[in-house]
């Protein structure tokens, strides 16, 4: 996922790749105003995650092995399943559930991956195994398991591995 935000691949992560991933979901489905501007804040809010600081410092940058480091120290925190996972999880899918409506659709989850730049064959793979009771929207609850399962599992040939777009470049 780092090498995906990156867009400028200068191998730091910082404000400005966030505001491109929004930008590009924006164009994506052709949102309007308010929308883009919605999308904005919540890739904005999972930078501040990310960064674990105050998203609106227009300075900040973090290296790839800060970011790793940060997720590996916060996964293994005691508090991380009862503060930062929730967090984390409802962040990403309310950046992922475009219009707000609770649930994510294939379009809105194929404008995501265009945003941060994953092969939209990707997200339709990813898609049919994270809505596992086949209605056509990826809820809340499929998306919490999907996710604590990619985040907890150290098996490489678990079936969330391609969560964020396949690892190998
Ligand atoms: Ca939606
Ligand atoms: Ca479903």
């Amino acid at each position: 996922m780092f090498n995906r935000l990156d867009s400028t691949g200068d191998g730091c992560l910082t404000r400005e790749d966030y505001v491109k991933g929004a930008t590009r979901v924006a164009e994506y489905l052709g949102l309007n105003e308010k929308e883009s501007h919605r999308i904005l804040h919540q890739f904005l809010y999972l930078w501040g995650l990310h960064i674990d600081n105050d998203a609106d410092d227009q300075a900040a940058k973090v290296t790839e092995k800060e970011f790793m480091q940060n997720w590996t120290s916060v996964i293994n925190e005691s508090s991380f399943r009862q503060d930062l996972y929730p967090r984390s999880i409802s962040a990403d899918f309310r950046a992922m559930d475009i219009n707000g409506d609770g649930f994510i659709s294939k379009e809105e989850h194929a404008a995501f991956y265009y945003g941060i730049q994953i092969p939209i064959e990707d997200s339709m793979k990813l898609f049919g195994v994270l809505d596992s009771d086949k209605d056509g929207f990826i809820s809340i609850d499929e998306y919490a398991r999907g996710y604590l399962e990619f985040m907890l599992t150290e098996d490489p040939g678990n079936r969330f591995n391609d969560f964020f777009g396949p690892l190998v470049e």
